[in-house]
């Protein structure tokens, strides 16, 4: 009896899409062939790349092995080519991958494992309950919705047949990895121009929560090469920012400061006399307020106050501001929040420092670099959310940036690296028009 999948002809399309022209055979299905790991394994194992397809109540989503699976590995899966993917359905199918970054576990039966003891990436599959147990991480994601009411759980096997690397998922993520060096090397090689200043200061301004802690934390981990969190970030709705930071940050551990500076501050309330006080802006802008200077939101720095830095040089001023916001906050911002950017704006604008916005958030990274990483500005643009900042702040459409922070992973990804130091490439642009216009006057 010939056993037929349950995958779409649709989902077969984009896995083709991603894979360039593959033919999936159907190797095992849990429900004909039997809900065990041993069944499995027996079907699957040394078949070259294989692709698990999980059908959960209203999900379909799963792991892309390319290297074959051994009698050893059993149900555990290395990373450097594997990937998770989730397919989701719109119009055709859409699929959203999110790389591997350390050993996955896979299992077929809760008891098989101690989960505490996997607190990375971990898929279960309960047959006898219908429910799967998945990391949240994974599941956040992956954006996977499991509801363990009226649910049904199958699982698919295939052998991934005329896989080629060039035209493949695994090329595009190497050549991500090139690009981000490259990146890295250009952030890196940058000096200011005319060499008026050995290291500009880049401003985070934005509400409370966008992001500028989280940022701060992300640009310091890509030199860093691992994961860091210097900065207290949060999800209080009050500032947990409440000392101004003038961070510089090293390359590599013990490496050469590097040619920029990320100056933290407060959040901004919509209130009055709540967050960053805007009375503050234009001594922050002209490099009167000192490093680790405790903000009180009603009342502003003076000249009096004795850390106050009263003739600050242009090494000490900010060349560049970055309002930072939550991209998925931008279309509901409250009038009242708009009157205050506006406001603080005009000091911005006084001053004459350069001016750039940094959306964080982004949850679809891979797809903002999908084909071609030069043109991820230009597939950003025709999102609503940029539309208005462009509306609000009047700043430039190749002046917007968007990032993902690193939050809540706990690994390295090339595609959050390349967004970010493109982003603090387009700040240095900035900056360089600034000081030229300086030089000028
Ligand atoms: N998913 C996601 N969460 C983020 C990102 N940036 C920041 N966060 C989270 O948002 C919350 C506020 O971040 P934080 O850096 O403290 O914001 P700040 O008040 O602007 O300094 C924290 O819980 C962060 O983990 C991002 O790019 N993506
Ligand atoms: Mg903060």
């Amino acid at each position: 009896m010939a056993v037929t999948t349950t995958l779409t002809w649709n989902g077969e399309r984009s896995f083709q899409k991603l894979l360039g022209n593959v033919s999936l055979r159907l190797l095992y299905k849990s429900s004909v062939h039997g809900e065990n790991t041993v069944e499995m394994q027996n079907r699957c194992c040394c078949q070259g790349p294989i692709v698990t397809v999980i059908y959960h109540s209203n999900n379909i989503f799963g792991i892309f092995m390319r290297g074959h699976s051994s009698e050893k590995s059993k149900s555990f899966i290395e990373p450097n080519d594997s990937f998770f993917f989730s397919l989701q359905k719109n119009e055709t199918v859409e699929m959203k991958t999110v790389v591997l970054n350390s050993t996955v576990t896979i299992s077929y039966n809760t008891s098989e494992f101690n989960i505490s003891s996997y607190d990375k990436q971990y898929l279960v599959l309960n047959f006898s309950t219908k429910c799967i147990c998945i990391a949240r991480d994974l599941e956040q994601e992956l954006r996977v919705k499991c509801n363990p009411m009226f649910s049904s759980l199958e699982c698919e096997v295939f052998r991934v047949e005329g896989i080629k690397d060039e035209a493949g998922y695994i090329n595009r993520i190497t050549r991500a990895t090139q690009h981000r060096n490259r990146l890295l090397a250009d952030v890196r090689a940058y000096s200011p121009y005319a060499d008026l200043v050995s290291e500009i200061r880049i401003l985070l301004l934005g509400p409370v929560g966008s992001g500028k802690s989280s940022f701060f934390n992300s640009v310091k981990s890509i030199f860093q090469g691992h994961l860091t969190r210097q900065a207290i970030v949060g999800s209080d709705v009050t500032s947990i920012t409440e000392q101004y930071r003038i961070y510089s940050i090293k390359d590599g551990k013990n490496g050469q400061s590097l040619p920029f500076m990320l100056c933290d501050s407060m959040g901004l309330d919509e209130e009055e006399g709540v967050g960053l006080c805007v009375d503050d802006i234009p001594h922050i802008l002209k490099g009167c307020v000192p490093d680790r200077y405790e903000f009180s939101p009603q009342k502003p720095i003076t000249p009096k106050h004795p850390t106050f830095i009263t003739s600050p040089s242009l090494k000490d001023r900010i060349h560049c501001v970055a309002y930072v916001f939550d991209i998925n906050s931008m279309d509901n911002l409250s009038p009242k929040m708009m009157a205050k950017l506006k406001q603080i704006q005009k000091e911005v604008i006084n001053c004459g420092v350069a001016q750039v916005a940094l959306l964080t958030k982004v949850n679809n990274c891979n797809e903002v670099l999908q084909d071609n990483f030069l043109n991820m500005n230009k597939a950003m643009i025709s999102q609503s959310q940029i539309q208005n900042v462009n509306k609000i702040l009047g700043i430039p459409l190749s002046r917007i940036l968007v990032v993902e922070n690193y939050a809540s992973g706990r690994e390295m990804d090339p595609l959050k690296d390349i967004l970010i130091l493109s982003a603090l490439k387009q700040m240095f642009r900035a900056v360089d028009d600034f000081l030229e216009d300086l030089l000028l006057e």
